[in-house]
This record gives structure tokens, sequence and C-alpha cells, in this order.
């Protein structure tokens, strides 16, 4: 390794925590130097990467819902009219008290999240059941004074892509449906980054203030904790009966709506790089990498045929809708490799007076660092199969990572051991106090009750009963 590699080589993967914060750096992701805790700045390489992440989720919500954008500013008599809510996010929200030097009639409120933003406005836009079901998002910034040690992307106090829909439907059953629709956009969401999510409904104690029952996803991180990565909560009618959202059915009666909201942030973007990457740097899935291949001339003296042939082929990619960049700067080689496996570059070719001769070029895959020739004929089909098999490859790895690392267990020193990796599958009566017992012995919690069950049957651990219901226990972000 030359000199200047060295120093800016990475902490091995196994050191996830300081791998991560440096990847994020030397990757260009996030600049976390900025001085305001829980608040980070999105290198330009870092936001084409949400450009691409987020509009994928964009393309999915399109198909029904219609984008918006609502105030950052909450007056405080809104912000303070759900009990349960106000409860669950007072000691999280930022306020603003004053303009200039004088003091607001009103305060208000920094949305941690904005039910108490649009919910007075659907009462003034729902009136009947022709308006239902109705289905808004917004990608915003919002805030939220987190206690908890602060993580760039992971946990925020300026959460700066937060994704959040809110729909309202006629029907408790609609809004249910809702939610197990946002759940599976959210895994095809998921799915295209490259990771599988695991789904499950919270426990009671875990569910989002006011809502009757949420639903999380979860990925697996490489040390391995969980991070909840999405949210689908179901809010029956309470919002409605606290903003007075209510619409005229078919028989002419006012009843109160039932809604649904459901966000995603750039935690998706954390664990797109945790789970893919490795100790040479980021491993972008071909869906979202900036730049899908690189071409590297090998250039000596007379290296006009060379850069002519890259030129050629780039021109060439470029027509198939491929995201490509030369690298037709000064130094060797190796240099450059290095800094765009860093950078995560899914596909590197690499074309020489050699491999013209042969009119041939090298293609190297990053995430497994194969590296074959191929013909210049068909170059263009070449590279696009090889980015498949680079997006399917880690979709492949990552899901046989996560099933690798679910452990079903019977007792509770079972379930501690197993939650050092990974996450542990017990049965649960459903009784909240062996719940919260069961997360206090072990140091980890409760995700959920997983969407999908397998129909068998076991004892709670700590109380003994029979059970057929299995939860998902993991230490947690
Ligand atoms: N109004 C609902 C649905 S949008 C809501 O606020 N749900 S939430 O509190 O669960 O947040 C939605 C998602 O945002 C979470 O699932 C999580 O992935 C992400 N998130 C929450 N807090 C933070 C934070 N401090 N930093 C980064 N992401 C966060
Ligand atoms: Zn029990």
């Amino acid at each position: 390794m030359a000199e200047q590699e060295k120093d800016t080589a990475l902490p091995s993967k196994e050191d996830f925590s300081e791998w991560y914060n440096d990847v994020l750096q030397k990757g260009e992701i996030m600049d976390v130097r900025y001085p305001v805790k829980g608040s980070y700045v999105w290198f330009p390489f870092g936001f084409n990467i949400r450009r691409n992440v987020y509009d994928i989720i964009r393309k999915l919500l399109d198909k029904d819902h219609q984008e918006t954008l609502f105030p950052l500013l909450i007056p405080e008599h809104e912000f303070m009219k759900e009990a349960e809510h106000i409860k669950g996010f007072e000691e999280e929200v930022y306020w603003v008290t004053h303009g200039g030097t004088s003091p607001l009639d009103v305060k208000l409120a920094l949305r941690p999240t904005s039910e108490t933003a649009i919910y007075p406005m659907y009462k003034l836009w729902i009136r009947s059941h022709a308006d239902l079901p109705l289905k808004i998002y917004q990608v915003v910034n919002t805030f939220r004074y987190e206690t908890k040690h602060t993580r760039p992307l992971i946990r925020l106090r300026e959460i700066t892509s937060f994704k959040e829909a809110h729909t309202v439907h006629a029907t408790w059953d609609d809004a249910a449906a809702q939610v197990d629709e946002a759940i599976s956009i959210y895994q095809e969401f998921y799915r295209a980054l490259a990771l599988p999510v695991l789904p499950s409904k919270r426990p009671e104690w875990d569910k989002f203030p006011g809502a009757d029952y949420t639903i999380a996803t979860d990925v697996l991180m490489p040390d391995g904790k969980t991070l909840q990565v999405g949210t689908a909560h179901h809010l029956g009618d309470n919002f409605a009966k606290t903003f007075d959202i209510k619409y005229e059915d078919a028989e002419g009666e006012q009843v109160y709506a039932h809604q649904t909201c459901y966000g995603v942030s750039e935690r998706s973007i954390a664990s797109l790089i945790s789970v893919h990457g490795d100790d040479k740097g980021l491993v972008l899935p071909p869906s979202v990498a900036p730049i899908q291949v690189v071409i590297i001339p090998i250039i000596f003296k007379d290296s006009g045929e060379v850069l002519e042939a890259c030129e050629n082929v780039m021109a060439l990619l470029e027509g198939a809708g491929i995201r490509v960049k030369m690298d037709a700067s000064e130094g060797r080689p190796g240099a450059k490799y290095y800094k765009w496996e860093m950078k995560g570059v899914p596909v590197r070719l690499e074309l020489g007076p050699r491999d013209l001769k042969n009119n041939a070029a090298m293609l190297a895959r990053r995430d497994t660092g194969e590296k074959s020739q191929f013909s210049l004929d068909n170059i263009k089909d070449e590279v696009l199969s090889l980015l498949d098999a680079v997006q399917d490859g880690l979709y492949n790895k990552a899901k046989d990572e996560l099933e690798s690392r679910i452990f079903d267990c019977s007792d509770l020193d079972d379930v501690k051991e197993k939650t050092s990796n990974g996450i542990a599958r017990v049965f649960w009566c459903g009784d909240k106090g062996c719940g919260l017992k069961l997360e206090e012995e072990i140091g980890a919690g409760i995700l959920g009750i997983p969407n999908e069950q397998n129909n068998s049957s076991g004892k709670c651990p700590v109380c003994g009963a029979d059970s057929d219901t299995q939860v998902y226990v993991a230490r947690t972000y």
C-alpha cells in the first residue's frame, strides 16, 4: 500500500462505530464537523445519493399519493391538543419564543413530526366521503431534541430527510389496509436499496404517541443491533376527534375519519452504507450510486488511442442511461482504484494499450472484487448485466446475513447470548409485565411481533405460559 493510502485507510469494519464515522467523512457523505450537536452537513456526493434514494420513494408514493409542503412552525395551541401525542414529544420539542427581541404571543414549535400542522387543515379540507381516501406526503426537515447519543444519519436533532405520509380514510379497516400498504411500499423501497427489512408490530409501550398501533421495519446492522428504518401508524379516530376531522357519509351522517401516518428518514441511507460497506469503503447499490461505472484509462506515453476508446465506451454507456465517470486525471491507476473504491462505485472499467490491442476492457466488481476481461463489441450489455449482478448480489448477501443472525431461543440466557450478535426470536405470552421484565433482564428491546408467524407454539420464557406468538428481541439503536 502506498504511503498516501495508508493515511487515508479506514478502520476495519469490525470496529463498526469508528468505521461508520470514518466512512461518512472519507466517502464524502456527511461532514460531521458542523458545530451544532445532532446536525451534520451533506457533502454534494452524499446529497447525490440522497437524491437517488428519495427519487425511489417518491416514485413509489406518487402512484397514489400527492406531494405537498406544510409549514415548519406549529402554534402551541395546536401542538398541545392531543394528550398522548404531547406526552410522547414534550421533552423533544424545540420552541421558538421570540421574534427578534420581542417575546411571541403564541409560542411556535419546530415540527418534530407534522400531525399537528397538517390535521387542522384536514378539518377544513375534508367534507364528504367523496374526499376520501386522502393521501399526501412531504419530505422535510424535522427537529427532535434527542437526549440519547446522537449519530450522523441515525439519531439526529435536525432530521433533514423526513418523508412523512398522512392519510385519511372512511373506516378503521380502510386505515388498517393502508398501514399494510405502507409497509409493503417500504419493503419495496428497501428492496431497491438491496436491503431486507423485518416488519413487526411494536408492543403497546413502544407505539407512536396517539396511535392505535404501530408497525415498524428494522434493519440488522453489522454490530448486531437493529435500526428502525420506517414506521407506519394506525391513528384510529384519535386525532380526528381531537382535530374535529369529520365527513358526511352516504346516509348524510357526520362521522369521524380514520387516519394513518408513516415515515422514513435518512436512516435509510445510514443502513445501506452500514450493511453494504466494507473495509475499503462504501459499496453502493447501482440503483442509488451517483457514479455507476468509473472508466480508468491506463495511459502511457502515447495514449491518444486509449483515451479515444475510453471516450467511445463512455458515450455508449451514457447512451444506455448509465451514470458514468471517466477519471483521466494525473496519477497512478492504483491510487484511482483506491479512491473510487472508497466512493463505492459498483463497476470499474480499465482500458489500456494491451486491452485495446485485444479489442477488450477489464471490468471489476466493487462488491466481490472479481475482475475479468470482456470484448468491447458487447461491452454495454456486459456492463448492464454486471450492474444487475451487483444489485442482486448485495441484496442476497444481506439477506443471507440477516437470516443467519435470527436465532430461535427458548430461555432468557439464550436470548441474552444471541442478542449480543443478532436477533432473538422467542415466544411471548403477550403480558406487558413479562415483556418489560424480559427487556430489563436481557438489556435489549422487544422489536415486536413479526408480520409472518410460523404457526408453532412454545412457552413464555418469563412466566412459562403457553404461547403461539413469537417476538423479535434485539439490542437497538
Ligand atoms: N408521524 C410519524 C410517522 S411519519 C412519526 O413521526 N413516526 S416516527 O417517530 O416513528 O418517525 C418516523 C421514522 O423516522 C422512524 O421510523 C425513524 O426511522 C426515523 N427517525 C425518528 N427519529 C429520528 C432521528 N432522531 N434521527 C433520524 N431518524 C429518525
Ligand atoms: Zn409471560
